[in-house]
Parts: structure tokens; C-alpha cells; sequence
């Protein structure tokens, strides 16, 4: 029999060129590198009795094996799904078979950038969407996946 969900355990996704965070247009998408934000992350989930599970891919297909390991494996997850948001129906099917609640976030406004940003397929699958706070986004999206699933600090 397939172990129990950790109901603690919370998968961070960011998708395509995320790992270029810090080191290009830091005037659009701030100073501080991917690493940094990930621990961050790390800290801010922990102090909400989360475990928080980070990784970033430029594929497509692998951030759709992530999402379906998430499935058997955590209580939810949080993604920038970057470019991918605009584009990637398989990246929506794959958020909707796993029926966790999903929050996308978005360092950036994407209503106030080109139209092609203003629809994203993954909001069709999310539970909710934080956009154009910065990094400060996926630590209120933390906060809220903390609230909604019920953990306290141990
Ligand atoms: O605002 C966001 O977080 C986006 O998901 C970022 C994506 C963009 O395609 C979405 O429309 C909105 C782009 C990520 C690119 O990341 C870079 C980071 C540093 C330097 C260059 C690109």
C-alpha cells in the first residue's frame, strides 16, 4: 500500500528561465537569485510547520512528472509556471488530475505586461494566483496553503 501524503509537505515549482533570478532584468524580476528565494521559502515554510520542496525546470515534460509525483507525495503546491502560464495545456491537465490545491504565482503584474501575458491556462487549474508581488508572493502563498490545510508550528 502507497504511504500516506505528508500533510506537511508543500512542492514549490518554478518553471522556465526562473534560474536566471537575479542574474538578468533584475529592473523586472529583482535582485535576489532563485536559491535565495528558495530558502526563504524553506525558513517562512517552516515557522508555518511545512516542509517545502523546491525545484526548477526549463522543460515542459518534467514539471509535469513533478506535478504527478506531488499527487502521492504532498498536501500542495505552488508554481510559476512562467512563460509556460500563457501556453501549456498540459501543464493545466496535469494540475487538475492531481486535485491539490495549487496556488501560481507570478513575481510580476501579468495584466499590466503584454496581452499574451494577461491568460494563463494554469489559473483554469489553480485554487488561487498571487501575481506582482515579487518574491514576497510565494511566501503569502505559503501562508495561505498553511491556513487552508490546518498545520501550526510544531
Ligand atoms: O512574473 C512572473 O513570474 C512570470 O511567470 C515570469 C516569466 C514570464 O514569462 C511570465 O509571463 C510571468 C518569465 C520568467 C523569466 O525569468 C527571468 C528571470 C531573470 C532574467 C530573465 C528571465
Amino acid at each position: 500500500m502507497q504511504d500516506p501524503v505528508d500533510q506537511r509537505s508543500v512542492h514549490l515549482l518554478n518553471g522556465p528561465n526562473l534560474n536566471l533570478l537575479g542574474m538578468r532584468e533584475p529592473e523586472k524580476y529583482g535582485n535576489r537569485t532563485l536559491t535565495d528565494i528558495e530558502e526563504d521559502c524553506r525558513r517562512h515554510g517552516a515557522a508555518l510547520g511545512l516542509t517545502v520542496f523546491c525545484r526548477q525546470s526549463n522543460h515542459e515534460g518534467v514539471l509535469i512528472d513533478w506535478i504527478h509525483q506531488a499527487r502521492t507525495e504532498a498536501a500542495g503546491i505552488i508554481i510559476n509556471p512562467g512563460a509556460y502560464s500563457h501556453s501549456s495545456v498540459a501543464l493545466m491537465d496535469a494540475l487538475l488530475a492531481v486535485r491539490l490545491p495549487v496556488v501560481e504565482v507570478h513575481l510580476t503584474n501579468i495584466h499590466r505586461r503584454e496581452t499574451f501575458r494577461h491568460h494563463s491556462y494554469v489559473s483554469l487549474a489553480a485554487t488561487g494566483v498571487i501575481c506582482g508581488l515579487g518574491a514576497d508572493g510565494y511566501l503569502a502563498a505559503l501562508t495561505f496553503l498553511a491556513n487552508s490545510l490546518g498545520n501550526t508550528p510544531s
